[in-house]
């Protein structure tokens, strides 16, 4: 059977942190998922379709990688489509607490499992929501985030 594992988040938008994680997942594993959790309490600067087509354009030319979105908890996501392993990017100390926690829930819930991979360095300070208010602030963002969010970036803030 094939080895698949998820690569959740809220992706609003995907970064180059966010994609770094997903290439090199997408090198273990037969089938990478990347899922667009919906989170109804947190309105985001992107709809979840854009997300969606952004990471799509995105990941392409890995060749492994499957984009989709999902309400409702994780492991529910990964029953149904019998994925065994969570993998998650770890930034700073600062992310590891909660990270844990997430993990242990979820292998309480289902025994799913989840796997850390260290963040490139050039990377660690990167987050969707720092990009967003630097960006809404005129700063340049060209090189944290890959080009058609870039583009898309802009094209929101000239609309609001
Ligand atoms: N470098 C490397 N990795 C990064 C970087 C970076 N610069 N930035 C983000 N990442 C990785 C991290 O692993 C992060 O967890 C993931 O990408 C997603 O990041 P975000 O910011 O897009 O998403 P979050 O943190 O909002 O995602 C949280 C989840 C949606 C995964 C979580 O809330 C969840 O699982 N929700 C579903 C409901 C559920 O099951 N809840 C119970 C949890 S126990």
């Amino acid at each position: 059977p094939l080895r698949r594992a998820v690569c959740p988040g809220s992706f609003d938008p995907v970064t180059h942190g966010h994609l770094d994680i997903v290439a090199r997942a997408s090198k273990l594993y037969d089938v990478v998922h990347v899922a667009v959790m919906i989170n109804k309490s947190k309105q985001g600067m992107f709809t979840v379709e854009e997300r969606i087509a952004l990471i799509e354009d995105c990941t392409a030319s890995y060749g492994n990688v499957v984009v989709e979105s999902f309400h409702g908890l994780l492991v529910d996501y990964c029953k149904e489509r019998d994925i065994p392993a969570i993998v998650k990017g770890l930034r700073a100390v600062s992310d590891f607490d909660y990270e844990l926690q997430m993990a242990q829930m979820n292998n309480g819930l289902s025994g799913v499992e989840t796997l850390f991979i260290p963040t490139n360095p050039t990377y660690s300070f990167l987050s969707s929501s720092l990009v967003k208010e630097v960006a809404a602030w005129g700063g340049d963002v060209a090189h944290l985030v890959p080009e058609p969010v870039l583009a898309a970036l802009g094209t929101k803030l000239r609309r609001s």
